[in-house]
C-alpha cells in the first residue's frame, strides 16, 4: 500500500511553510507543479516549478477563476493507477499523473471576518481547491492529499521512514480530514449567504442536546424518556439544584418549567407566584409579600392547585413555606431559599424545593420545538415583551386598569390556547385554557371565577370590576360580550380581526376600555 510521489501538485493561499516543504519534496526528486502566486514564490526561492497553464495549455483566466479547472489536472488525480482504461485515457490525453496535491484554500471566513464587501467575499470563494481536494481523496488509494500546513512535518516523516512514499493509512487520514475542511468551507459560505439575503432561518442549523438523566418513564409509565440539556445555561428546571423529594418525572419537569417561565415575566417587580396544573396555571399572583402573593395565586383555584406546581419571583421565605406546606403540593421553585424556608419543607419529604440561582430574562432568545410525524418544528421561543399598546375605545383604561390588563397579557402568555385570562388587583381571578372555542374559553374562566367566589364565601363574583386578556383577537363581539356580561371592565387583546370594528363598537356599547397589543401569543 505504500505509493511513491513523483509528482506534486502544489496551489496554496497561506504560503507559510511552503518553502521548507517545497525543498524537501524537490530532495526526494519529486517534480513541482504549480498555480500563479505559489509559482512565483518558489521559482524566487530557486525551486525548480512548471506553471499550471503549461500543464493544462489554457492560461489562468478570469481573475484567476479559472486555474486548475481542467481534464489534465483533475485527470491526473482522479485516474486509478490499476486500471487498464484509465491508464489508455491518460496515455491518449497525455495526462500524467500527479501523486502529491498541497492545497489550501482562500481564506473566506478571514475575507468575511474581516468584513470584507459582498463582491471580494465572492471572490475569496474558492472553486478550483475544493474540486482538487475532494478528486485526491477520492482516489486516496493512490494520491495524498494535505490540506493543512500544519501536516507538512508529517508528510516529510512519511517520506522519510518510506523512502519517498507514503503508506495508504496516512492517506485514508489525510483524505478524511481533507473531506472535513471542504465541508466546512461550503457550511461557512452557505451561512454568510444566508446572512446576506437575511435568509429568515439558518438552514444548516444543528440541533443537538446533551444527555443529562434517564427518567422512569414520560408522560406515561408505557413511554421512555430522558431529560437533555441544550448548552444554553438558561436558568431554570435544567440548572436547577434540587434540595429534597423524589427525582422530577417528565411531567414535573415540563410543569416546572412552565410555571418558572411565567414568574420570569415578573422579575425585577413585586414579589409573584404562579401555580401550574398540566402546564397551565390556575393561578397567579402578586403582592406586596410574598407569602400573600402565593395565597392570591392559591386562591384563584384552589381545587386545581392541589398537587400542582408553586414558582416564585423571589427567594422562598419561612412564611411562605408555612402557607405552601399546608397542602399537598408536588414541586415548589424559586430563586433561592433561607435556611428557615427550607427547614420547614424538611418535614415534607415527597415536596421538592428547587433553587437556580436566579430568574432567567424572558426577553431572551431560544429555541421551542414541536414533534410532528416526519420531523419536528422549530420557531424562537415567544420572547417578546409587552409591546406599544393602543386604546380603541371611547373609554381609556384607568391606571389600576392598565396594571392588570399588562398583568393578564403577561399571563394569558402562558395559557394555553385559546386562552382567556381574568384579572382583578394584581392576580388572576378566573383562566380560561385550552379550548377550540374562545367563547368557550370565556365562559369556563368566569365560571372558574364563580367558583372562587363561592370557596372563599365572597358576595359577588370576582370577575365583577375585573381585566381581561385574550391571546389572540377576537373575531366576533360574542366572545368579549361574554366577558363583559360577567363584568370585565377593560380588554387587552391582539386585535387585527376583520371585525374589529364591530368587536370595538360592541366593547363601546357595553361601556369596555379596551386596547390592542398589535400582537399575539398563542401557545399550543
Ligand atoms: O479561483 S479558483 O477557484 N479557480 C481555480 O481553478 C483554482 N485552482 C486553485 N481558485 C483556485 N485555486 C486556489 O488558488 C487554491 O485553492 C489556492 O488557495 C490558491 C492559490 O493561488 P496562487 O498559487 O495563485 O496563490
Amino acid at each position: 500500500n505504500l505509493v511513491p510521489i513523483g509528482r506534486a501538485l502544489i496551489s496554496v493561499s497561506d504560503k507559510s511553510g511552503l518553502i521548507e516543504l517545497s525543498r524537501a519534496l524537490a530532495s526526494y526528486g519529486v517534480e513541482l507543479i504549480s498555480t500563479g502566486g505559489t509559482s512565483n514564490m518558489l521559482r524566487a526561492a530557486g525551486l525548480k516549478v512548471r506553471d499550471v497553464a503549461e500543464v493544462t495549455g489554457f492560461p489562468e483566466m478570469m481573475d484567476g477563476r479559472v486555474k486548475t479547472l481542467h481534464p489534465n489536472i483533475h485527470g491526473a488525480l482522479l485516474a486509478l493507477r490499476d486500471d487498464d482504461e484509465h491508464l489508455l485515457a491518460m496515455a491518449a490525453h497525455g495526462i500524467e499523473p500527479i501523486d502529491l496535491l498541497i492545497v489550501n484554500l482562500y481564506p473566506f471566513e478571514e475575507t468575511v471576518a474581516k468584513g470584507a464587501d459582498h463582491a471580494t467575499c465572492i471572490e475569496n470563494i474558492d472553486i478550483g481547491g475544493p474540486a482538487m481536494i475532494r478528486a485526491a481523496s477520492k482516489n486516496h488509494r493512490f494520491v495524498t492529499v494535505v490540506t493543512d500546513p500544519s501536516d507538512y512535518g508529517t508528510l516529510i516523516d512519511q517520506l522519510k521512514a518510506h523512502d519517498g512514499a507514503t503508506s495508504l493509512a496516512f492517506r485514508q487520514k489525510l483524505a478524511l480530514t481533507a473531506y472535513a475542511k471542504t465541508a466546512a468551507y461550503d457550511t461557512a459560505v452557505s451561512t454568510w449567504l444566508a446572512g446576506e439575503i437575511k435568509e429568515p432561518f439558518p438552514r444548516n442549523k444543528s440541533f443537538a442536546g446533551t444527555f443529562r438523566q434517564g427518567m422512569r418513564y414520560g408522560e406515561n409509565p408505557h413511554q421512555r424518556a430522558a431529560f437533555y440539556t441544550d448548552g444554553s445555561r438558561r436558568e431554570g428546571v435544567a440548572t436547577a439544584r434540587q434540595w429534597q423529594g423524589k427525582e422530577l418525572s417528565y411531567n414535573n419537569i415540563n410543569d416546572t418549567d412552565a410555571a418558572f417561565e411565567l414568574v420570569a415575566e415578573f422579575a425585577g417587580g413585586a414579589p409573584a407566584c404562579a401555580i401550574i396544573k398540566h402546564a397551565n396555571p390556575c393561578g397567579v399572583g402578586t403582592a406586596g409579600s410574598l407569602r400573600e402573593a402565593y395565597l392570591r395565586a392559591y386562591h384563584c383555584d384552589q381545587t386545581s392547585a392541589f398537587g400542582g406546581i408553586v414558582a416564585l419571583n423571589q427567594p422562598l421565605d419561612a412564611e411562605t413555606a408555612e402557607e405552601i406546606v399546608k397542602i399537598f403540593t408536588e414541586v415548589v421553585i424559586a430563586p433561592g431559599a433561607s435556611d428557615e424556608a427550607k427547614a420547614i419543607f424538611a418535614a415534607k419529604k415527597n415536596l421538592r424545593l428547587l433553587t437556580t440561582g436566579g430568574l432567567p430574562d424572558a426577553k431572551s432568545p431560544g429555541w421551542a420545538f414541536k414533534q410532528v410525524a416526519g420531523g419536528f418544528l422549530v420557531q424562537d421561543r415567544d420572547f417578546a415583551g409587552v409591546p406599544e399598546l393602543k386604546v380603541v375605545t371611547k373609554k381609556a383604561p384607568t391606571e389600576a386598569q392598565m396594571a392588570d390588563l399588562l398583568f393578564a397579557w403577561k399571563v394569558a402568555k402562558h395559557v394555553k390556547s385559546n386562552a382567556i385570562v381574568y384579572v382583578k388587583d394584581g392576580a388572576t381571578v378566573g383562566v380560561g385554557a385550552g379550548q377550540m372555542s374562545r367563547v368557550d374559553s370565556t365562559r369556563i374562566a368566569a365560571r372558574k371565577a364563580e367558583d372562587m367566589a363561592e370557596a372563599l364565601g365572597l358576595a359577588a363574583s370576582p370577575t365583577i370590576g375585573s381585566v381581561v386578556a385574550s391571546d389572540a383577537f377576537f373575531p366576533f363581539p360574542d366572545g368579549l360580550l361574554t366577558a363583559a356580561e360577567a363584568g370585565a371592565v377593560a380588554v387587552i387583546q391582539p386585535g387585527g380581526s376583520m371585525n374589529d370594528d364591530k368587536v370595538i363598537a360592541a366593547a363601546d356599547e357595553a361601556g369596555l376600555a379596551m386596547v390592542f397589543t398589535g400582537q399575539r401569543h398563542f401557545r399550543h
